[in-house]
């Protein structure tokens, strides 16, 4: 039975984008998440931009107004203090002005800002807005190949799960395994005030996740060390394409707007970039895989982060592989695309990143399928994402075999993701 009446889908996710706008920026969803994430807020710009393009601009020059000198943009920016969410500011420590977290989350915003430049119908404001946040972006990819990729080989590392934005994925299990727990903090989750349990990541992993915290934390967050000092270093396959796509996009938006250094900067981070994925390749699999850079060796876990390199601009027999494995799966999961193959044992249905549906994925997936040709699968996982809206509501992520809710309600990524996929 539907929640939502399919011809009202435009106007409700645009409700839930207003619900959680807190006026220069807009939360995950109230309870569970009160305060900026980075990818979801250039997810968010993108479809705020459907109903009001000035708004859609704010979003990410709220985010950018956070920016760390060295260059990072963190994860999270803690506008306004709320005891509902842990890890808060205090724990981070990151001494910044408004506190932030000291962590990076994937590089969407150069995807973003084009998209936003190229759909304006205001076009005076986007060039000048897309022009001050040219150097911004710029300096943010700088500083990821500065120091997540000391021996400059093209790809970069993340150096905690909450960085990829799939904080509980199985690609991390066996180098988690070296993340010790001793010495922790006694903390109290909040997330599970809010979430079923069973649908979140476990103690465990918290203790972990806490624990690279302290580690960066007691190395005064000097992203010159981090790197090195990290026992958990992925080079993810997901995460490296977002940057890849962003650099491509950013190359020529600089172009447009007359910035050329910025422009072969950009270029050549593509060109390093894509070469250098390609040492990521299963052909088991039929998919990228991760690379654990503190042993060399690619991680087997086929995750959806080695799907999304489709959205950068891969070889086109790559890009025909990776839909032909997307309907293997689809001959799996009722809905689709699983954020883990359902054909491994590790896979969990309704437990966060091990399994669930996440209409931000598709739709970088849709995008990229489309750009190669691949339309009867990206209409499938178009409509898959519809449906699931229609049957279950904005819910943070999905069950794919049951298309049953999980997580945060209400979600705002989810609901700008639909203005995208009706469009
Ligand atoms: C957390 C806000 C964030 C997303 C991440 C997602 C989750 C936060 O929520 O992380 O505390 O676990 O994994 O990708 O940005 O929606």
């Amino acid at each position: 039975m539907s929640t939502i009446d399919p011809s009202k889908i435009f106007d409700h996710a645009v409700e839930v984008l207003k619900e959680n706008d807190q006026g220069g920026y807009t939360v995950p969803t109230k309870g569970l998440y009160p305060f900026q994430w980075n990818w979801d807020s250039c997810f968010t710009a993108i479809g705020q931009s459907h109903y009001d393009e000035e708004r859609a601009w704010t979003e990410i020059e709220t985010l950018f107004a956070h920016q760390w000198p060295d260059g990072m943009v963190p994860h999270i920016v803690f506008h306004v203090y709320s005891d509902g969410y842990f890890p808060g500011p205090d724990v981070w420590g990151t001494n910044r002005p408004v506190a932030t977290s000291g962590i990076t989350q994937p590089a969407v915003a150069g995807f973003a800002v084009k998209r936003l430049y190229e759909r304006a119908a205001d076009r005076g404001m986007a060039a000048r807005r897309a022009k001050a946040l040219l150097p911004k972006i710029e300096a943010w990819h700088r500083w990821f190949y500065a120091n997540r990729d000391p021996k400059g080989e093209g790809l970069v590392a993340i150096l905690h799960p909450w960085e990829a934005g799939r904080d509980n994925s199985i690609d991390w299990d066996e180098a988690f395994e070296r993340v010790p727990t001793e010495g922790i903090m006694p903390f109290t989750r909040r997330d599970l005030q809010h979430a079923d349990p069973a649908h979140r990541p476990t103690k465990e992993q918290y203790e972990r996740y806490l624990w690279l915290v302290q580690h960066f934390r007691s190395l005064g967050w000097d992203n010159a060390k981090l790197h090195d000092a990290s026992p958990f270093q992925i080079v993810d396959p997901g995460f490296n394409a977002i940057l890849i796509r962003s650099s491509a996009d950013l190359a020529d938006l600089a172009d447009t707007l007359g910035e050329a250094e910025i422009a072969v900067a950009n270029r050549e981070r593509v060109s390093a970039g894509l070469a250098a994925l390609e040492s990521l390749w299963s052909v088991r699999h039929g998919q990228y895989l991760c690379r654990d850079r503190t042993t060399g060796k690619l991680v087997e876990s086929a995750s959806i982060g080695g799907i999304l390199p489709v959205f950068a601009q891969i070889p086109d027999d790559r890009a025909r592989e990776i839909a032909r494995t997307i309907e293997r799966q689809a001959a799996a999961a009722k809905f689709i695309v699983p954020s883990h193959d359902p054909a491994d044992l590790r896979f969990e249905s309704k437990r966060y990143w091990r399994g669930p549906v996440w209409l931000v994925i598709n739709y970088m997936i849709v995008d990229g399928l489309q750009a190669r040709g691949e339309t009867a699968i990206a209409e499938r996982i178009t409509r898959s994402s519809l449906d699931l809206i229609t049957q279950s509501g904005f819910a943070e992520y999905y069950d794919p075999m049951t298309g049953e809710p999980c997580g945060g309600r209400r979600f705002t990524w989810t609901a700008a993701m639909v203005l995208e996929f009706l469009r």
